[in-house]
């Protein structure tokens, strides 16, 4: 079998290489692990100590190779045109885009950078493949430096209706940019066909397709059963003193849609009081991309709507709502996914999400809770047995919050049982097995 080539922007760090944390880590863990691996990518350092070339750290079969950015590059690469460019419009959030030729420049140079750097690591044989939204050029940088392997691009997010990419000034550039690859892999059919039509459009040959990215269902349940048994769940579940657990996981991100979580959650304790002081809601979310100013306005605008929620809503013995910005560990997550009643996923926008897979393998099969779950997350195409919201409208969180509280052991289990079977039936490693499988063939 020929050597296997990841490239994403960020490697796992040292200490995440023998214990995945990231998603992409733990979904690639599969197909890492039974070949010969290079993971290539950014170093996360920007001052160059280590030299221009790439630093090259082999740990069994998987060769971590990677590069620094110059701060000043990386800006307008990073928090410029893949975060402030590329993220909000691939999300159809045109209103948030914006369109800066510098961004644009440094972007398409540290895309370069990535190329001139990998092309003096690559073997004739090797496999490669591209992942996300900051690399899109990579493929075609490759090709131009003599590169003939096959290389297949996976987009993690969503691809925007037609209508909305044609707002990019450079939507050209980057529909060209993905006809080098051999492979397009999208989450859903919605978003492989709104890529196809402008690929199309502009003559490109290539075709996208559906490669919906799973979870390791069977470990993460493991890893459920045992948190909940320990201490980190044993003091959620004291705290909680007997009540309902709402739970809410995600990156502070505007596509997460969590103001309009948080005002499904106020609405829900203005119409349906019964559930006054028999509710808690936690929501985790742990500032991400916190030099982006779109995110900083964000977490104000989300402290005060918990402020005034509490305010509110509180008694001198109940605070209805737990908001927190640190991250906890994957394995205490697990646990808290366990031990909550509801799990609510309420993206505006999103590639798939993860949380909603991994909030139902970690339900107890007897007890199991109700997840709320936006359909405008991938996602919800697997899991079309959740409770499916709009989340632009907090009536339909609130009332889809009190169906999910109401919902008795037997409707509950029903609903779990179809979506755990979906969900074990489509894998981190089926994706990975089927993607390579296309982009080998
Ligand atoms: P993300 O936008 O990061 O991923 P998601 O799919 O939910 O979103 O994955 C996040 C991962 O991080 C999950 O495994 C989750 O458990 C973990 N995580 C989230 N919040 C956490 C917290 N507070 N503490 C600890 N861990 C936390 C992008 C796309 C998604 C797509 C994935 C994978 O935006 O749509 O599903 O890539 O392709």
């Amino acid at each position: 079998m020929s050597r296997l080539i990841i490239v994403s922007n960020r490697v796992p760090r040292p200490r995440e290489r023998t214990q995945p944390a990231g998603g992409l880590a733990i979904a690639l863990n599969e197909a890492i692990r039974t070949r010969e691996t290079m993971w290539f990518g950014w170093s996360g350092a920007h001052d160059g100590a280590a030299g221009p070339g790439p630093q090259v750290v082999t740990q069994g079969n998987v060769t971590f190779a990677t590069i620094d950015i110059p701060a000043t590059a990386f800006r307008g690469y990073y928090e410029g045109y893949s975060n402030s460019t590329l993220w909000p419009l691939l999300h159809s959030r045109v209103g948030l885009t914006l369109f800066r030729r510098e961004d644009q420049a440094a972007y398409r140079a540290v895309n370069a950078q990535f190329a001139d750097a990998l092309v003096g690591l690559l073997r004739p044989d090797d496999t490669i493949w591209v992942h996300d939204y900051q690399l899109i050029p990579l493929g075609r940088m490759l090709r131009d430096r003599g590169v003939t392997r096959r290389i297949g691009f996976f987009l993690h997010v969503p691809f925007p209706a037609p209508q909305l990419f044609d707002c990019l000034p450079q939507a050209g550039e980057l529909l060209a940019d993905l006809g080098c690859y051999d492979v397009i892999g999208m989450q859903t059919q919605t978003d492989a066909d709104n890529l196809n039509a402008m690929l199309s459009a502009q003559g490109v040959a290539v075709r996208a397709r559906a490669y919906p990215i799973g979870i390791d269902p069977v470990a993460f349940a493991a890893a459920a059963r045992r948190a909940a048994a320990g201490p980190e769940a044993r003091r959620l579940l004291d705290s909680l003193a007997g009540r309902a657990l709402i739970l809410g996981v995600d990156r502070l991100d505007y596509s997460k849609g969590l103001p309009e979580r948080l005002a499904g959650y106020e609405r829900l304790l203005r119409r349906f009081p019964e559930h006054h002081a028999r509710v808690t809601m936690l929501q985790i979310a742990p500032v991400s991309r916190g030099d982006v100013s779109q995110y900083r306005t964000l977490r104000r605008e989300l402290y005060e709507m918990a402020g005034r929620i509490n305010g509110e809503h509180a008694d001198v013995d109940w605070m209805p709502l737990r908001f927190l910005t640190r991250t906890v560990s994957r394995a205490t997550l697990a646990g808290y996914l366990r031990l909550a009643r509801v799990g609510l996923v309420t993206p505006l926008r999103d590639g798939m999400n993860l949380v909603a897979k991994e909030y139902v393998a970690a339900q107890d099969p007897e007890n199991p809770g109700a997840l709320v779950l936006s359909r405008f997350a991938g996602a919800a195409q697997e899991l079309s047995d959740a409770i499916l919201i709009n989340p632009y409208d907090p009536d339909e969180i609130a009332e889809a919050l009190h169906l999910a509280l109401t919902m008795g052991a037997a409707e509950r289990i029903r609903g779990w049982q179809r979506m755990n079977a979906a969900v074990l039936g489509n894998t981190a490693a089926d994706w990975a097995r089927r993607f390579l499988g296309d982009l080998e063939r």
